[in-house]
Parts: C-alpha cells; sequence; structure tokens
C-alpha cells in the first residue's frame, strides 16, 4: 500500500515536501489524460470570460481579482488561458487545447475519473499516514504547461491563497501526467522553508482581492529542483516555498493537482480566501 515510512513522513517534516516515484500506474495516467482530452474537446467558453492566468502578483490582482469568471470557478470545472493566446476580440490565436494554463478549480468533484483517483484507497492510505484525521478537498486543478510557452508558477506559498488558523493545515498532493523534468519546467522547492511562516495572504474583499505582506524576492541558489517521472505524486506542505518555470521545450508537462485540508481540531478556513465551499459543493471529505 501507499504508506509513508516513518523515514519518507521525517523527511517530508523536515523538507516539507516528499516525491514518491510511480505512484499513479501507466494505465491510470492514460485514463486521466483521455478524460481530459474529452473534457477540452467539449469546452466551451465564452468570449468574455477568456481569462488569461497568471502567477504574477499585479497581473493576478488586476486580472484575477476582477475576474467573475476566476473568483467563481471555485466549485466548478472551468478554464484559463496562456498570455497571448487570444486577439482582441477574444478568439483564439492558438488552437484551444493548445492554449489552455489550467483547469480548475473542481475536477474533484464534478468528475468521476478525477473524483476516483482523488479519493483512490491508495490516496486515502496515503493521506492517513501523513497522520490526516479529517481532510477535505478544497480544490483540484489540472495543469498543462504547454510546450514552448507554458508560463512559469512564480514562488509561492500554497497558504497565500489557502489560508487556515492555526497555519499548518494545508496539504498539496501534485501527481506528474508527463515526466516533469528541467527542461520542461519541474516544481523546484526551498527545502525547509515551511517552518519560516508565511509571507503573505491574499485576502477576497467586495471588491476584488488583495495580498497582505509581499513574497520575497527570493535567491534563485535556494531553490532545488525536483524531476519527476509520469506518475510520481509530490505531497507539498501548505508552506513550503515552491515555483516552476516556462516550459520552453517541444514537450508539455501536465500535472494534475488537489489540496486538502485538515479540519479536524479545530481548523478554521479563512472566510477572506478567494475560494470558498459553497451550498452546491461544500469542501468533501477526503475519506469515504
Ligand atoms: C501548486 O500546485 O501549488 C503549484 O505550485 C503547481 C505548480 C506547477 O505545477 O507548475
Amino acid at each position: 500500500m501507499a504508506c509513508l515510512s516513518p523515514s519518507q513522513l521525517k523527511k517530508f517534516q523536515e523538507d516539507g515536501f516528499l516525491l514518491l516515484e510511480g505512484f499513479l500506474t501507466e494505465d491510470e495516467c492514460v485514463a486521466m489524460q483521455q478524460r481530459i482530452g474529452e473534457i477540452v474537446a467539449e469546452m466551451d467558453v465564452p468570449l468574455h470570460c477568456r481569462t488569461e492566468f497568471s502567477t504574477q502578483e499585479d497581473e493576478q490582482l488586476r486580472n484575477q481579482g476582477s475576474t467573475e469568471y476566476f473568483l467563481s470557478s471555485g466549485d466548478k470545472i472551468r478554464f484559463f488561458f496562456e498570455k497571448g493566446v487570444f486577439d482582441k476580440k477574444g478568439n483564439f490565436l492558438v488552437p484551444p487545447e493548445k492554449s489552455i494554463n489550467k483547469i480548475g478549480h473542481a475536477l474533484h468533484a464534478h468528475d468521476p475519473v478525477f473524483r476516483g483517483v482523488t479519493h483512490s484507497p491508495k490516496v486515502q492510505a496515503l493521506v492517513r499516514s501523513v497522520g490526516l484525521q479529517m481532510p477535505v478537498v478544497v480544490q483540484s486543478m489540472y495543469i498543462f504547461k504547454q510546450p514552448h510557452f507554458g508560463g512559469e508558477v512564480s514562488p509561492h506559498q500554497d497558504a497565500t491563497f489557502l489560508y487556515t488558523e492555526p497555519l499548518g493545515r494545508v496539504l498539496g498532493v501534485w501527481i506528474a501526467m508527463e515526466d516533469a523534468l528541467l527542461e520542461n519546467g519541474c516544481l523546484w522547492f526551498i527545502p525547509g522553508s515551511h517552518t519560516r511562516g508565511l509571507s503573505r495572504r491574499m485576502i477576497r474583499a467586495p471588491a476584488g482581492t488583495s495580498f497582505l505582506g509581499s513574497e520575497p524576492a527570493w535567491d534563485n541558489n535556494l531553490f532545488v529542483p525536483l524531476p519527476v517521472r509520469r506518475g510520481g505524486l509530490v505531497l507539498i506542505h501548505g508552506e513550503v516555498v515552491h515555483k516552476s518555470e516556462q516550459n520552453l521545450s517541444n514537450h508539455s508537462r501536465q500535472a494534475y493537482t488537489f489540496h486538502l485540508m485538515e479540519a479536524a481540531a479545530g481548523t478554521v478556513w479563512s472566510p477572506e480566501n478567494w475560494l470558498q465551499p459553497t451550498t452546491e459543493l461544500p469542501f468533501p471529505p477526503l475519506y469515504v
């Protein structure tokens, strides 16, 4: 079974991230990619909703913060696009399937294939072995990292966007659907950075979103790359600093990721987070 050994748990606690090679089989990855192909083939995004995704703070505030399409995507399957893929009228300049940055934020709830993987016995066993007692799924994303121009993800801590009190209650699960290597934009981490507090928080307000605090200008030398072969799973502590660079290679770097909150022991999900549980989709318990 997919449980962490004591030494793996210790490594995760020290570094704030941990790679488990070969967590999903080839067949499981193929099934997920096929399903994504079907979802993309059925994609129908109205012109006014064609939102280009960015992780740059000023662009985030300008574009996403004011974009209803993004802010109301927490309980839906929606599409976000790379920069420069639309003309002024919102028509695609590149084939639609090559233009998507990510699909978010509720594949885990609405799609049977992704729900099945998210709640699979092996994911449940893994998360139990990390020590989570009552995890709930707060969001999921399918990230494309398109060849040649798939956008960078700038250094961040997930708790900036998924803030809880107390901190330390968010766990990211990131699964490589394709090889994620140095040349096509693998993840990079600052080992141990999860023990040094939270740099900034994104706050949702009626007028849009804003940041409290700021992301330090991290020294690039602090980051270590984490190449992952297809099917590998990375556990990501909610406060570990991580990033990925632009994909300038010929190969995409697709990944499925979801985030869990430990709901036991009085955890409070901030009502100021951009993402909120809704009547249609309260955060589902992982253990079913
Ligand atoms: C996250 O899931 O928190 C990430 O930062 C993912 C970044 C990536 O897949 O490039």
